[in-house]
């Protein structure tokens, strides 16, 4: 099974809560990131406690190891369930957001490959595939890797091993649910959902992939 999680971009707390409301039963997860939180302050976390979904915290955490340390502190005492941090800041500074999530029984996923198209202007020439290393050196608990491009998809695999996959960039970005779910995890969908006339419509549709 491939899991849905929904990244709940949008600004408006009333917005976030009715829309994850209507998609629960569809998801399986609901990824929030900075444009929530810096509209909304982390007391959103306790908003959406009650949908019993787990919580992915998209800070996208690239620091120096202390302050990444600080930030994955706060990012589990306000209750999320999962970090995601970059890999390219290094193994200590990625080693710590992986051991402050394992400390709380938290996951760490970190980003292999973005899936915008100016991504490949860093990523590609083997930095990707060393960040991928690193996650499985670190522990890490998956990677992000970009459905935009699934031949990258399938590369990272090969070096992840069973590690999950999550992966965002169908529907607004342009990448192929159906290409992308047999290749990953876990696929991360934003606005196809979350702006549709009828989220919940949407957000079942997009779950065929949970079968
Ligand atoms: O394009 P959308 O609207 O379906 O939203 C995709 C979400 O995934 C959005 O929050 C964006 O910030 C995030 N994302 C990417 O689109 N591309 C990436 O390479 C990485 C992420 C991301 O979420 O990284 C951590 C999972």
């Amino acid at each position: 099974m491939t899991e849905l999680v929904l990244s709940l971009d949008v600004l408006d707390r009333k917005q976030a809560v009715s829309v994850a409301e209507s998609c629960a039963p569809f998801i399986d997860a609901l990824k929030i990131g900075y444009p929530l939180v810096l509209s909304t302050g982390l007391s959103i976390v306790e908003d959406l406690a009650d949908l019993a979904l787990p919580l992915i915290a998209d800070f996208k955490v690239a620091d120096i190891p202390n302050t990444n340390r600080l930030i994955c502190e706060a990012v589990f005492s306000a209750g999320f369930d999962a970090v995601i941090a970059h890999g390219f800041v290094g193994p200590d500074a990625a080693r710590t957001c992986v051991e402050v999530a394992h400390n709380h029984s938290g996951a760490a996923y970190i980003v292999a490959e973005m899936s915008h198209p100016g991504a490949t202007e860093f990523f590609h020439g083997g930095v990707a595939e060393s960040i991928a290393e690193l996650a499985v050196t670190c522990r890490a608990d998956g990677i992000i890797a970009p459905a935009t491009r699934p031949e990258r998809i399938s590369r990272l695999r090969e070096i992840v091993g069973s590690k999950a996959i999550y992966s965002p960039g169908v529907g607004a970005q342009g990448g192929d649910l159906d290409t992308v779910a047999r290749l990953v995890d876990g696929v991360i969908v934003g606005r196809s959902i979350y702006e549709a006339e009828n989220p919940a419509a949407e957000a079942e549709r997009f779950s065929r992939i949970r079968r």
